[in-house]
């Protein structure tokens, strides 16, 4: 008897603890879609094509969170926000998920009542300079005017870099993205510096002649962007990182988009779980069991999603570098389904 109420006692707590961690993904649940604060408009990363849908890499992470909770990846819903707007619309609710080029911190992950749920880029910060200047290297830009964006990591990483290597520069900081690139482009400061992969969509979607402007060799700083969430809530935590981690392990076993039904009949025990065909990946989540076989069908696994936004499919052409599977040179190693 006593071991019975105490078993009913834990099985209690656990739901009770559970309904209090559960909170996101009832309220995206109800509410019929998942929201995602994405950029203002980055190319390869965020931003609406010519017929206003929106398409990215991080993009494709809100619609595989969707496709993994509703079976459908059309079911979100896109709030841009600049980089200083970013923290505070998700910690104040209005957005579930942060899909935006962020960088992951110790600062961020701690203080701000937020936690990444993954990585999904490996980035370092650089520099964008007009060829005309003629500058070869970062270690050339002293007394510079460098243009950067309010609230981005990236203006105490410049200060850092800079004392360390004794380079003094006067910092252009605008609020807005689309202002911060046409002051570049206007010559109001020699040089752009954010992400190298922000550097590589500026210059091939925001600038008028890509060609005169070159990207320096440096890279001064690591990068890890990857989604948010609200601390508190390890639920929903586990829903955007999961979701994540399926699209990165798909790739690793081979299963795609075009070949996710065929692979649904593989013998692979790994594939069998990824998909479904063997239960429990799924209620462990508080979702469907085809969640990641809907994630998969529908928006890609991680390398289809690489290649088409950021990749040799894009006009951005950035090589996986990095970003690449563990077992082929790079760090993409997801966590495995089991
Ligand atoms: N990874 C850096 C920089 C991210 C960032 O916000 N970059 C800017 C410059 S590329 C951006 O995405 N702006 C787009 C916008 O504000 O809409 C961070 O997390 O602070």
């Amino acid at each position: 008897m006593k071991i019975a109420a105490l078993a009913a006692f834990a099985a209690l707590s656990l739901a009770g603890l559970q309904s209090a961690q559960a909170a996101t993904l009832d309220v995206v649940k109800k509410r019929g879609a998942v929201v995602c604060g994405t950029t203002t408009g980055f190319a390869g990363f965020s931003a609406p094509d010519a017929q206003g849908v929106w398409r990215g890499l991080d993009v494709d992470l809100c619609r595989a969170v969707a496709a993994a909770v509703f079976g459908d990846a059309g079911k979100f819903k896109i709030v841009p926000l600049n980089s200083q707007q970013r923290f505070t619309a998700l910690q104040s609710g209005e957005v579930d998920v942060l899909t935006r080029n962020t960088t992951v911190t110790q600062q961020r992950d701690t203080a701000l009542g937020i936690i990444h749920a993954g990585i999904n880029f490996y980035d370092g910060q650089g520099f964008l300079v007009p060829k005309k200047l003629g500058v070869k290297s970062a270690k050339e830009l002293n007394g510079a005017t460098i243009c950067l964006q309010t609230g981005t990591s990236n203006e105490n990483t410049l200060a850092d870099w800079a004392r360390a290597n004794k380079v003094s520069y006067k910092p252009v900081v605008i609020e807005t993205f689309n202002e911060v690139v046409n002051a570049f482009a206007a010559g109001r400061c020699d040089v752009f510096s954010t992400d190298a992969s922000g550097l590589a969509s500026i210059r091939i979607s925001k600038l008028e002649k890509p060609d005169d402007y070159v990207v320096l060799p440096e890279i001064i700083s690591k990068e890890p962007l990857g989604p948010f969430v609200r601390q508190g809530d390890d639920a929903w935590l586990n829903v955007v990182r999961w979701s994540l981690s399926a699209m990165i392990e798909a790739e690793e076993y081979g299963v795609t988009s075009a070949n996710v039904d065929e692979q649904a009949k593989s013998e692979n025990p790994n594939i069998r779980r990824i998909l479904g065909v063997v239960p429990g990946a799924g209620a462990n989540l508080g979702l469907d069991e085809k969640w990641a076989y809907n994630i998969i069908k529908q928006v890609g696994n991680y390398g289809e999603s690489f290649e088409r936004n950021v990749g040799q499919g894009s006009p951005l052409k950035i090589a996986r570098g990095l970003n690449a599977q563990w077992n082929q040179g790079g760090l993409m190693y997801a966590l495995p389904i089991r």
